[in-house]
């Protein structure tokens, strides 16, 4: 299978969206022989495919996402990199410790076999001993130290690879198909995205620079505002996805009632009708522990808004900017989420529907591993990968949508869901309890679908995020959800699967 992202002269939004690319399902969904009803049933085909060289990919994501760790962290003076910037985050100079701490613990140490470069800093560098409040205290390593010490687990790292046998097959889980160097891909690039948060909350001249995303395409003002999901069972979760992370799995039937979604994330523009509205001020649209948190912090708008005269502007990665109306909102808790949900008559998709309308292909019954399919993201499905600092227009990525319609389900936001994060039934912590098992409980609140931060390395329809309902320095927005009421739900398939396409279609 071809990887898009080295296809040459792809447009990420094309002006005349082509019909072949958003509405034929893949070779592989089509091909790929239909399970029985009742057995999870999920696109292994294009994994597997994808999966001819473990070691390769492996090896490609390590470096993709060394780059962007490189960047950031050396896009910073000294004193920056050591400087916490604000008590939710670790000085990036931890981060970037910490990252080859966990490297050489996984993959010189443990993969290897080997007895290691510095296992005196495990201490250190184990999130679960400091919290990020208290790291700035902590006998760190200094820029220059830290560097060495990551470039030094690298050079092992690699050599490490190069030796390892990544066959799908392994007799030994962490090994089979490369899966603890995708791990540990993920890991780096998870602390990219939190890398990422640091510079937003860094005051100072900007340090960063992208162009921005493309404008939307021709046909974003007349898409639909809400796309029909239909009812019935099907397929969430993973057990054919070899990098896939111990919540996701495995695989198992949902039954899921029919609902509406919006075909895009909540913009700007909607959002501030929300403060217009007074809605910041008043308890009907917010949850108890909501209203106490709204008053007890002071919230007004999103982080990082403030009033200049009559107009919200932004403050961007150092530069301050109009907030712009088209952009999915950005900045927001799941309280200001869930409030606003509330007042627009509507309420957050559960887990279950998101990942339903993310996956779901109703043609085939099948679970893509994407929205557009089971090809790797490339440029023209989604804004992930730091390729961007900021979330597209809403309507943008034709190329990207689900088979409902809705658009931008990977990528531009973090989509705050009304659920908990709780394992899924069969759930078995692998390689290691801290990874998910102790967050799980009603503490945390489940975000899908990635946001402009995220490299495509640790994004998928199954991928799984979670974090407190206060958090707002994480890239995080949201889209609302409502019932089908009686009178639309006529039962009847054609009346589901003739709304669905509509809104593909459109
Ligand atoms: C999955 C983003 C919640 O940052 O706490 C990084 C990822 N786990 N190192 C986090 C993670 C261990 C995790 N989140
Ligand atoms: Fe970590």
């Amino acid at each position: 299978m071809t990887d898009p992202r080295t296809t040459p002269g792809t447009a990420e939004n094309p002006t005349t969206p082509d019909p072949a690319v958003t509405l034929v399902p893949s070779a592989s969904s089509v091909t790929e022989p239909a399970t029985g009803a009742g057995v999870p049933n999920e696109a292994a085909g294009a994994a597997a495919g994808r999966q001819e060289d473990p070691a390769a990919r492996a090896r490609a994501a390590l470096e993709a996402a060394r780059r962007r760790t490189t960047l950031l962290t050396d896009s910073v003076t000294e004193e920056d990199l050591v400087a916490q910037h604000s008590p939710l985050m670790s000085p990036l100079v931890w981060d970037l410790a910490h990252i080859g701490n966990q490297e050489e613990l996984w993959l010189v140490r443990e993969a290897g076999g080997r007895p290691g470069i510095r296992p005196d800093l495990d201490s250190v560098y184990d999130a679960f001993q400091t919290p990020r409040k208290d790291r700035p205290a902590l006998p760190l390593l200094g820029p220059a130290e830290a560097r060495a010490y990551v470039a030094e687990v690298r050079a092992q790292t690699l050599e490490v690879l190069a030796a390892a046998d990544t066959s799908p097959d392994h007799p030994e889980r962490l090994l089979a198909g490369g899966f603890v160097f995708g791990m540990l891909a993920q890991h780096e690039a998870q602390h990219d995205e939190t890398m990422l948060a640091t510079h937003q909350l860094r005051r100072g001249p900007a340090v960063l620079h992208a162009p921005a995303p493309p404008p939307a395409p021709a046909d974003a003002a007349s898409l639909p505002a809400e796309v029909l999901v239909p009812g019935g069972p099907f397929t969430m979760g993973t057990s054919s996805e070899p990098w896939a992370l111990d919540n996701e799995l495995p695989a198992h039937q949902v039954e899921v009632a029919p609902f509406w979604l919006d075909t895009v994330p909540v913009t700007n523009a909607r959002y501030q009708e929300f403060i217009a509205a007074g809605g910041y001020s008043d308890p009907q649209w917010w949850t108890p522990e909501g209203w106490r948190h709204v008053q007890d912090a002071g919230l007004q708008a999103p982080l990082f808004w403030s009033r200049d005269g009559d107009a919200w502007v932004r403050r961007r990665f150092g530069t301050v900017e109009p907030v712009p109306a088209d952009e999915p909102v950005l900045h927001v808790c799941w309280y200001e989420a869930d409030a606003y949900a509330r007042w627009a008559g509507r309420r957050l998709p559960t887990e279950a529907e998101w990942e339903k309308a993310a996956r779901h292909d109703p043609a085939t019954g099948r679970s893509r591993r994407y929205p557009w399919g089971d090809a790797d993201p490339g440029p023209e499905h989604a804004n992930l990968g730091q390729r961007h600092l900021q979330p597209a227009p809403a309507g943008s990525y034709p190329a990207g949508a689900a088979p409902s319609g809705a658009r931008q389900l990977i990528g531009d936001v973090w989509e705050w869901t009304a659920s908990d994060f709780s394992p899924y039934p069969g759930f078995a912590a692998f390689p290691y309890k801290e990874y998910s098992d102790v967050f799980f409980g009603p503490d945390y609140k489940v975000l899908r679908g990635g946001a402009f931060g995220v490299d495509p390395v640790a994004c998928r329809g199954t991928f799984r995020n979670w974090d407190y309902p206060i958090r707002r320095q994480i890239f995080a927005g949201f889209r609302t959800a409502r019932d089908v009421t009686a009178s639309e739900n006529t039962g009847s398939a054609e009346h589901t699967e003739g709304a669905g396409n509509a809104g593909g279609a459109a």
